[in-house]
Parts: C-alpha cells; structure tokens; sequence
C-alpha cells in the first residue's frame, strides 16, 4: 500500500510552480503514491495526455486516477481512486482487471463499512480536520472515526482532511495507515521538504 499520498490540485499551485515540477518534489521528498484528481481536466484526449505526463513524474509512487477507469487503463495507472458518485468498485474490477487498485473516498462509518464490503482495497476517509480543500464536505470528523472504522475493516484506512505535520502522528495512532493532502504539499515553498517534514513527524 502506501502512506504519504499527494492528491493533485492545479488551482492550489503556488505562482511559478506547476504540476509535474510538485509531483517531482513530492516524491522525491518521499511521497509514495499520487493521485491525479483535477476539476477541470479538459477533454478526455487531454486528461490521458495529463495523466501520462504525471506517470512520468511519479517516479517510484504508486500512480492512482480519480473515478477515470478509461483513463486509468490507457495511461498504464496502477488503479483507480472512486469516489462516492462513481461507478461501483465491483465494476471498477471488471474495467481494470484484479491486479489494479481500487480505492474509495469516505466521508462516514456506514459508507466505509459499504465500500469494504463492495471489494476495495482500501479507504480514504475524511475530512479529519477542517480543510479548506473540502469545505463541502462539512465538519471535520476527528479521529474518533478513524478508530471507528478501523474496528469495523480490514483493508487498510488513509485519513484525508487536514492533515498536517502537526496532527498526522495522532492520525496514525488512531489506526490509519497513511495519511493523503493536498495543501499541505501544495501550499509549500519546498514541496521535497514539505512531505519530508510530513514523514519526520509520522515517524517521531
Ligand atoms: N477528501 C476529503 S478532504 C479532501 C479530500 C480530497 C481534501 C484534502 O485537502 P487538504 O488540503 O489536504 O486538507
């Protein structure tokens, strides 16, 4: 699996920065999977010429799409990341074949113990803390949930939401395996810094 995953969002890019140039950092930093999840993404052609681009930028993370099988498939992704509205996980399997990954993005108990039960691999859950990054998603659910969960699967659990150098350790404690951000890397001057500081405060 993985424990420090940067999910993309261009719009929160510092000026000068750009996409491939964070994802670079990030992983040699020690980000160990990537997400590519952007809004506006354009057409289809370009999302596909975007997602190779970002596999090459990689390097040795694992390389997951947000709710594009399609694209999953034909950018030679190691899975697929679903989220609520997405198609079902079982379908996700038949599209990208039982050696991919198959993630979901939770945002309570009930819709964690469903996905679990619906075959994915593992779990992000969230939002732990306030974000910014995800206002929509209401009041951050604190790390009693993550316990929660974790009592209830056993597939691995990545808390999303706010996480920070200074919270992620008591993420962990809580039973996630992993922690995955977007602003905490995006936001950084030193994005190679920033997800080394992220793996020093795990660890410490
Ligand atoms: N899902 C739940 S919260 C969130 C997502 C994608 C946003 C996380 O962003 P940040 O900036 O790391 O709080």
């Amino acid at each position: 699996m993985f424990s420090l995953c940067l999910v993309t969002d261009k719009k929160q890019l510092r000026p000068g920065a750009s996409l491939f140039g964070v994802v670079e950092q990030a992983e040699a930093g020690g980000v160990d999977a990537v997400i590519l999840r952007e809004k506006d993404p354009g057409t289809s052609a370009e999302l596909l010429a975007l997602a190779k681009k970002i596999k090459k930028s990689c390097g040795n993370a694992v390389f997951l799409i947000n709710g594009r099988c399609d694209i999953a498939v034909a950018a030679g992704a190691d899975g697929v990341h679903l989220s609520e509205n997405s198609i079902s996980p079982g379908a996700a399997k038949k599209i990208l074949g039982k050696s991919k990954l198959i993630g979901k993005s939770c945002h309570s108990l009930a819709s964690a113990i469903k996905a679990y039960r619906a075959g994915v691999d593992y779990i992000f859950l969230g939002p732990v803390y306030f974000t910014k990054s995800k206002a929509r998603y209401g009041k951050p659910l604190g790390c009693e949930i993550i316990r929660k969960v974790v009592s209830r699967v056993s597939i691995p659990v990545i808390a999303i939401g706010g996480i920070k150098p200074a919270n992620i350790k008591e993420a962990l404690k809580a039973g996630a395996v992993g922690v995955a951000l977007i602003s905490g890397i995006f936001g950084a001057k030193n994005p190679k810094k920033a997800a080394e500081t992220y793996l020093k405060r795990a660890g410490g």
